[in-house]
């Protein structure tokens, strides 16, 4: 491990397959970014990209969430506590894979915005690998707890990209996310169940919060550990995620042991975004 990445922090520790991870730089030219948001996404493992989308591009997303949300809502209000999962009514909710649901969201999972970013920072073929809106509710405050996106499932290779869309403006005070710079560069970290998500660090020194205007996207990577705070206002903080991975990413689902491996290309949801460069419309 070469000298200027961060130590493991004590209690952290790599994941069972994550034996030779070996980080790989964006080499550029880039369509979207910055080479300072380049170098940002190499040493600190993320970047905020503001301005990306405007208000009018965001509502009928936001609208279409919304709908999304009051089905979830109204399921887990008929669940024990109002839980299913780490799902909690009052607390958090996922609109897990929108674009099954919504041409809406299908629609804006194409937008430029992540097709310059999948160039710049994935490659010439990318597909979505996963979307979901996440709404932190107020009546009942909670942390997500600290994790990479690569400790849910785990995906081969191990370095793929978040865009986490602020469709609210997203503060320290409503539940912005956290980020711990640098650790990324590590690869997968082992994670342990909690009531509220898998989580890999306990209380990480260096942590910063990400403030997220609202048309933002916080850009980090599946393996920038991150967390978000208790939203303690009285409205709603809402964010539509929008995963990229490299065009022939493979999953190991946990339960299937050692080699199973399954393609990350259902054509439903996980459609390409760019070939070769060039933009690929979704599934209508
Ligand atoms: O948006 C949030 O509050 C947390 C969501 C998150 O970190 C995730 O879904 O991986």
């Amino acid at each position: 491990m070469a000298a200027d990445i961060a130590p493991l922090p004590d209690g952290a520790a790599l994941h069972e397959r994550n034996r030779s991870f070996e980080w790989t730089a964006p080499a550029g030219p880039y369509r979207r970014i910055t080479s300072a948001q380049a170098q940002a996404w190499t040493e600190q493992g993320y970047f905020l990209l503001e301005g990306a989308f405007d208000p009018a591009e965001l509502a009928p997303v936001t609208d279409a969430l919304d709908e999304l949300d009051a089905r979830v809502t109204a399921f887990l209000k008929t669940q024990p506590d109002g839980k299913l999962m780490i799902a909690e009514d009052g607390n958090i909710t996922f609109m897990t894979h929108a674009v099954l649901q919504s041409p809406t969201a299908r629609a804006f999972c194409g937008h430029e915005v992540f097709q310059d970013l999948g160039h710049d920072l994935i490659g010439p073929d990318v597909r979505l690998y996963w979307d979901q809106g996440v709404y932190k509710k107020p009546e009942k405050p909670g942390t997500f707890p600290w994790h990479q996106d690569n400790g849910y499932t785990y995906v081969h290779p191990q370095q793929y990209l978040t865009c986490w869309v602020a469709l609210t403006d997203a503060t320290t005070s409503n539940g912005c996310p956290w980020v711990v710079p640098g650790l990324h560069r590590h690869g997968t970290l082992a994670h342990w169940t909690t009531d509220a998500g898998f989580q890999c660090l306990d209380d990480p020194e260096g942590a910063v919060p990400v403030e997220a205007p609202a048309g933002s996207v916080v850009v980090f990577s599946s393996l920038t550990p991150h967390a978000t705070g208790p939203n303690t206002t009285e409205a709603v903080r809402k964010s539509y995620i929008v995963q990229l991975a490299p065009d022939g990413a493979v999953i190991h689902p946990a339960q299937s042991g050692d080699g199973a491996q399954v393609p990350a290309a259902d054509p439903n949801r996980q459609f390409p975004i760019l070939s070769g460069g060039r933009a690929v419309a979704p599934p209508a």
